[in-house]
Protein backbone atom coordinates (compact mmCIF):
# COMPACT_ATOMS: atom_id res chain seq x y z
CA UNK A 1 0.00 0.00 0.00
CA UNK A 2 1.78 3.45 -1.21
CA UNK A 3 0.36 6.10 1.00
CA UNK A 4 1.64 9.81 1.66
CA UNK A 5 2.79 10.65 4.71
CA UNK A 6 2.17 14.08 5.55
CA UNK A 7 4.18 16.54 7.78
CA UNK A 8 2.13 18.21 10.38
CA UNK A 9 4.22 20.33 12.39
CA UNK A 10 3.64 20.61 16.13
CA UNK A 11 3.27 24.61 17.23
CA UNK A 12 2.12 23.93 20.45
CA UNK A 13 1.65 21.06 22.86
CA UNK A 14 -1.39 20.36 24.80
CA UNK A 15 -0.65 20.57 28.67
CA UNK A 16 0.23 17.01 29.36
CA UNK A 17 2.02 16.76 26.30
CA UNK A 18 4.45 19.60 27.10
CA UNK A 19 5.11 18.71 30.94
CA UNK A 20 6.09 15.10 29.52
CA UNK A 21 7.92 15.96 26.20
CA UNK A 22 9.89 19.06 25.73
CA UNK A 23 12.84 18.34 27.51
CA UNK A 24 13.27 15.21 25.60
CA UNK A 25 13.10 16.54 22.36
CA UNK A 26 17.06 18.03 22.18
CA UNK A 27 15.65 21.17 20.55
CA UNK A 28 13.92 19.16 17.21
CA UNK A 29 10.66 20.28 15.78
CA UNK A 30 8.25 17.69 16.15
CA UNK A 31 5.86 16.11 13.18
CA UNK A 32 2.75 14.62 13.87
CA UNK A 33 2.79 12.02 10.53
CA UNK A 34 -0.37 11.06 9.40
CA UNK A 35 -0.75 8.53 6.15
CA UNK A 36 -3.22 9.28 3.70
CA UNK A 37 -4.55 7.80 0.47
CA UNK A 38 -6.15 11.26 -0.46
CA UNK A 39 -3.06 13.74 -0.98
CA UNK A 40 -5.44 16.13 -3.17
CA UNK A 41 -8.15 16.32 0.10
CA UNK A 42 -5.76 17.81 2.10
CA UNK A 43 -7.15 21.15 1.61
CA UNK A 44 -10.12 20.21 3.42
CA UNK A 45 -8.42 19.00 6.56
CA UNK A 46 -9.88 20.29 10.05
CA UNK A 47 -8.44 18.73 12.34
CA UNK A 48 -6.30 15.55 13.14
CA UNK A 49 -6.91 12.51 14.78
CA UNK A 50 -4.97 10.30 17.49
CA UNK A 51 -5.94 6.49 19.29
CA UNK A 52 -6.62 7.37 22.74
CA UNK A 53 -5.54 3.54 23.02
CA UNK A 54 -2.15 3.80 21.28
CA UNK A 55 1.21 4.47 22.39
CA UNK A 56 2.96 6.84 20.14
CA UNK A 57 6.99 7.35 19.85
CA UNK A 58 8.69 10.28 19.03
CA UNK A 59 11.37 8.92 16.45
CA UNK A 60 14.59 11.03 15.35
CA UNK A 61 14.51 12.17 11.60
CA UNK A 62 17.86 14.27 12.02
CA UNK A 63 19.34 16.76 14.75
CA UNK A 64 16.61 19.09 13.54
CA UNK A 65 13.63 16.94 13.02
CA UNK A 66 11.17 14.44 14.62
CA UNK A 67 8.17 12.69 13.88
CA UNK A 68 5.39 11.34 16.16
CA UNK A 69 3.62 8.05 15.21
CA UNK A 70 3.49 4.31 16.06
CA UNK A 71 7.04 2.52 16.76
CA UNK A 72 5.95 0.23 13.64
CA UNK A 73 5.62 3.22 11.07
CA UNK A 74 8.92 4.60 12.28
CA UNK A 75 10.65 1.19 11.52
CA UNK A 76 9.09 0.91 8.21
CA UNK A 77 10.33 4.70 7.87
CA UNK A 78 13.63 4.23 8.71
CA UNK A 79 14.32 1.14 6.09
CA UNK A 80 12.55 3.31 3.38
CA UNK A 81 15.20 5.43 4.50
CA UNK A 82 12.68 8.37 5.95
CA UNK A 83 14.94 8.31 9.17
CA UNK A 84 18.49 9.01 9.22
CA UNK A 85 20.72 7.24 9.04
CA UNK A 86 18.73 4.67 7.05
CA UNK A 87 17.74 1.38 9.12
CA UNK A 88 18.00 2.90 12.31
CA UNK A 89 15.19 4.11 14.72
CA UNK A 90 16.35 6.40 17.17
CA UNK A 91 13.42 6.93 19.49
CA UNK A 92 13.33 10.17 21.51
CA UNK A 93 10.44 9.26 24.13
CA UNK A 94 6.83 7.86 24.01
CA UNK A 95 3.44 8.97 25.04
CA UNK A 96 -0.32 7.79 25.38
CA UNK A 97 -2.54 9.36 22.36
CA UNK A 98 -4.83 10.80 25.14
CA UNK A 99 -1.78 13.16 26.62
CA UNK A 100 -1.56 14.75 22.52
CA UNK A 101 -5.39 15.60 22.06
CA UNK A 102 -5.31 19.32 22.60
CA UNK A 103 -2.02 20.17 20.88
CA UNK A 104 -2.21 22.35 17.92
CA UNK A 105 -0.44 22.05 14.21
CA UNK A 106 0.09 22.92 11.14
CA UNK A 107 -2.19 21.24 8.47
CA UNK A 108 0.26 21.42 5.36
CA UNK A 109 -1.83 23.14 2.21
CA UNK A 110 -5.22 22.88 4.02
CA UNK A 111 -7.35 25.95 3.71
CA UNK A 112 -7.05 26.64 7.52
CA UNK A 113 -3.65 26.21 8.27
CA UNK A 114 -3.64 25.51 11.71
CA UNK A 115 -5.74 22.83 13.78
CA UNK A 116 -6.01 20.52 16.51
CA UNK A 117 -5.67 17.25 17.62
CA UNK A 118 -8.47 14.79 18.45
CA UNK A 119 -9.58 12.00 19.72
CA UNK A 120 -10.41 9.02 17.87
CA UNK A 121 -12.27 5.51 18.78
CA UNK A 122 -11.27 3.30 15.38
CA UNK A 123 -7.76 4.59 14.90
CA UNK A 124 -5.95 1.02 13.71
CA UNK A 125 -2.30 0.96 15.57
CA UNK A 126 -1.59 -1.79 12.44
CA UNK A 127 -2.68 0.77 9.68
CA UNK A 128 -0.36 3.68 8.66
CA UNK A 129 1.11 5.80 11.35
CA UNK A 130 -1.50 5.50 13.82
CA UNK A 131 -2.04 9.32 13.41
CA UNK A 132 -5.03 10.34 10.90
CA UNK A 133 -5.60 13.70 9.29
CA UNK A 134 -8.86 14.79 9.17
CA UNK A 135 -11.28 15.99 5.96
CA UNK A 136 -14.67 15.44 7.26
CA UNK A 137 -16.46 16.66 3.88
CA UNK A 138 -14.71 13.54 2.28
CA UNK A 139 -14.32 10.89 4.41
CA UNK A 140 -17.41 9.25 6.26
CA UNK A 141 -15.16 8.33 9.43
CA UNK A 142 -14.03 11.73 10.01
CA UNK A 143 -17.28 13.30 9.35
CA UNK A 144 -18.97 11.20 11.95
CA UNK A 145 -16.15 11.17 14.52
CA UNK A 146 -15.75 15.29 14.36
CA UNK A 147 -19.73 15.27 14.68
CA UNK A 148 -19.82 12.75 17.93
CA UNK A 149 -16.90 15.03 19.36
CA UNK A 150 -18.90 18.40 18.94
CA UNK A 151 -22.15 16.59 20.49
CA UNK A 152 -20.50 15.78 23.83
CA UNK A 153 -17.10 17.25 24.05
CA UNK A 154 -16.78 16.93 28.02
CA UNK A 155 -17.38 13.13 27.57
CA UNK A 156 -14.55 13.06 24.88
CA UNK A 157 -12.21 15.44 27.23
CA UNK A 158 -12.02 17.80 24.92
CA UNK A 159 -12.60 21.85 24.25
CA UNK A 160 -15.40 22.98 21.93
CA UNK A 161 -13.46 25.04 20.29
CA UNK A 162 -10.36 22.18 19.22
CA UNK A 163 -13.44 21.05 17.04
CA UNK A 164 -14.61 24.15 15.70
CA UNK A 165 -13.72 24.02 12.00
CA UNK A 166 -16.05 23.28 9.92
CA UNK A 167 -15.89 20.82 6.82
CA UNK A 168 -14.55 22.34 4.25
CA UNK A 169 -15.98 21.49 0.37
CA UNK A 170 -12.45 20.62 -1.87
CA UNK A 171 -13.84 18.07 -4.27
CA UNK A 172 -17.64 17.80 -6.03
CA UNK A 173 -19.09 14.81 -7.26
CA UNK A 174 -22.40 14.67 -9.32
CA UNK A 175 -23.98 12.51 -7.05
CA UNK A 176 -23.09 13.92 -3.44
CA UNK A 177 -22.13 17.58 -4.36
CA UNK A 178 -19.60 19.24 -2.34
CA UNK A 179 -19.80 17.73 0.74
CA UNK A 180 -19.91 13.95 -0.16
CA UNK A 181 -18.92 12.50 3.59
CA UNK A 182 -22.14 14.23 5.35
CA UNK A 183 -24.19 13.19 2.20
CA UNK A 184 -23.54 9.47 2.39
CA UNK A 185 -23.01 9.12 6.01
CA UNK A 186 -26.91 11.00 5.96
CA UNK A 187 -27.88 8.38 3.40
CA UNK A 188 -26.44 5.41 5.65
CA UNK A 189 -28.37 6.87 8.35
CA UNK A 190 -24.85 6.27 10.49
CA UNK A 191 -25.77 7.54 13.97
CA UNK A 192 -22.22 7.23 15.66
CA UNK A 193 -18.31 6.28 14.78
CA UNK A 194 -19.56 3.08 16.87
CA UNK A 195 -21.44 1.96 13.52
CA UNK A 196 -18.09 0.75 11.99
CA UNK A 197 -19.83 -1.88 9.76
CA UNK A 198 -21.73 1.29 7.66
CA UNK A 199 -18.89 3.76 7.43
CA UNK A 200 -16.77 0.45 5.77
CA UNK A 201 -19.40 0.99 3.39
CA UNK A 202 -19.59 4.66 3.57
CA UNK A 203 -15.91 4.44 2.84
CA UNK A 204 -15.88 2.29 -0.40
CA UNK A 205 -18.37 4.68 -1.59
CA UNK A 206 -17.17 7.72 -0.96
CA UNK A 207 -13.89 6.39 -1.99
CA UNK A 208 -15.38 5.59 -5.72
CA UNK A 209 -17.23 8.45 -6.08
CA UNK A 210 -14.40 10.69 -5.40
CA UNK A 211 -11.85 9.38 -7.11
CA UNK A 212 -13.76 8.32 -10.56
CA UNK A 213 -16.37 11.30 -10.52
CA UNK A 214 -14.76 14.26 -8.34
CA UNK A 215 -14.08 17.49 -9.44
CA UNK A 216 -11.29 19.52 -7.28
CA UNK A 217 -12.62 22.82 -6.23
CA UNK A 218 -9.96 24.50 -4.72
CA UNK A 219 -6.30 24.94 -5.21
CA UNK A 220 -4.28 24.91 -8.31
CA UNK A 221 -5.72 21.97 -9.71
CA UNK A 222 -9.27 23.76 -9.60
CA UNK A 223 -11.81 22.68 -12.24
CA UNK A 224 -9.68 19.23 -12.78
CA UNK A 225 -10.48 15.61 -12.56
CA UNK A 226 -9.48 14.52 -9.03
CA UNK A 227 -7.88 11.04 -10.94
CA UNK A 228 -5.81 13.36 -12.44
CA UNK A 229 -5.06 15.90 -9.49
CA UNK A 230 -4.76 13.39 -6.56
CA UNK A 231 -0.88 12.98 -8.29
CA UNK A 232 0.09 16.27 -8.85
CA UNK A 233 -1.17 17.39 -5.49
CA UNK A 234 1.25 14.56 -3.78
CA UNK A 235 4.24 15.97 -5.35
CA UNK A 236 3.79 19.70 -4.46
CA UNK A 237 3.56 18.51 -0.98
CA UNK A 238 6.68 16.43 -1.66
CA UNK A 239 8.67 18.72 -3.24
CA UNK A 240 7.39 21.16 -0.77
CA UNK A 241 8.85 19.01 2.04
CA UNK A 242 5.17 18.88 3.49
CA UNK A 243 4.20 15.11 2.79
CA UNK A 244 6.98 12.12 1.75
CA UNK A 245 6.25 9.05 0.47
CA UNK A 246 5.48 6.22 2.85
CA UNK A 247 5.05 2.51 1.68
CA UNK A 248 3.52 -0.26 4.17
CA UNK A 249 4.29 -3.82 3.39
CA UNK A 250 1.19 -5.66 3.10
CA UNK A 251 0.17 -9.63 4.35
CA UNK A 252 2.51 -12.14 5.61
CA UNK A 253 5.69 -9.58 5.31
CA UNK A 254 3.81 -7.61 7.68
CA UNK A 255 4.00 -10.04 10.40
CA UNK A 256 7.48 -10.97 9.14
CA UNK A 257 8.72 -8.04 10.18
CA UNK A 258 7.22 -6.72 12.62
C1 LIG B 1 -7.23 11.64 4.67
C2 LIG B 1 -8.45 11.21 3.97
C3 LIG B 1 -9.37 12.00 3.31
C4 LIG B 1 -8.63 9.84 4.03
C5 LIG B 1 -10.47 11.37 2.72
C6 LIG B 1 -9.70 9.18 3.47
C7 LIG B 1 -10.65 9.96 2.82
P1 LIG B 1 -7.54 2.37 3.88
O1 LIG B 1 -8.26 2.65 2.62
O2 LIG B 1 -8.31 1.46 4.77
O3 LIG B 1 -6.09 1.97 3.72
N1 LIG B 1 -6.35 6.04 8.06
C8 LIG B 1 -5.01 6.03 7.92
N2 LIG B 1 -4.43 5.35 8.92
C9 LIG B 1 -5.43 4.92 9.70
C10 LIG B 1 -5.47 4.16 10.90
N3 LIG B 1 -4.34 3.74 11.51
N4 LIG B 1 -6.67 3.87 11.45
C11 LIG B 1 -7.80 4.32 10.86
N5 LIG B 1 -7.83 5.05 9.73
C12 LIG B 1 -6.66 5.35 9.15
O4 LIG B 1 -7.55 3.74 4.68
C13 LIG B 1 -6.68 4.78 4.43
C14 LIG B 1 -7.37 6.02 4.97
O5 LIG B 1 -7.84 5.74 6.29
C15 LIG B 1 -6.42 7.17 5.06
O6 LIG B 1 -6.73 8.19 4.08
C16 LIG B 1 -6.79 7.80 6.39
O7 LIG B 1 -7.79 8.75 6.06
C17 LIG B 1 -7.36 6.68 7.20
F1 LIG B 1 -11.36 12.10 2.09
O8 LIG B 1 -6.55 10.41 4.93
B1 LIG B 1 -7.43 9.23 4.77
C18 LIG B 1 -13.36 7.78 1.58
C19 LIG B 1 -12.10 8.05 2.34
N6 LIG B 1 -11.76 9.43 2.21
Amino acid sequence: QEYTAIKMKVLEWSDAAKAELESKLGGRDVFLVAATLRPETMYGQTNCFVGTAIKYGVFAVNDKEAYLCTYRAARNMAFQGALTPRGEVKQLTEIDGTKIVGTRIKAPFAINPEVYVLPMDNVLPTKGTGVVTSVPSDSPDDFQTLTDLRKKPEFYKIKAEWAAIDPVPVISTPTYGDMTAPAIVKQLKIQSQKDTKQLAEAKEIAYKEGFYNGTMLVGEFKGEAVADAKQKVREQMIAANDAFAYAEPEGLIVSRSA
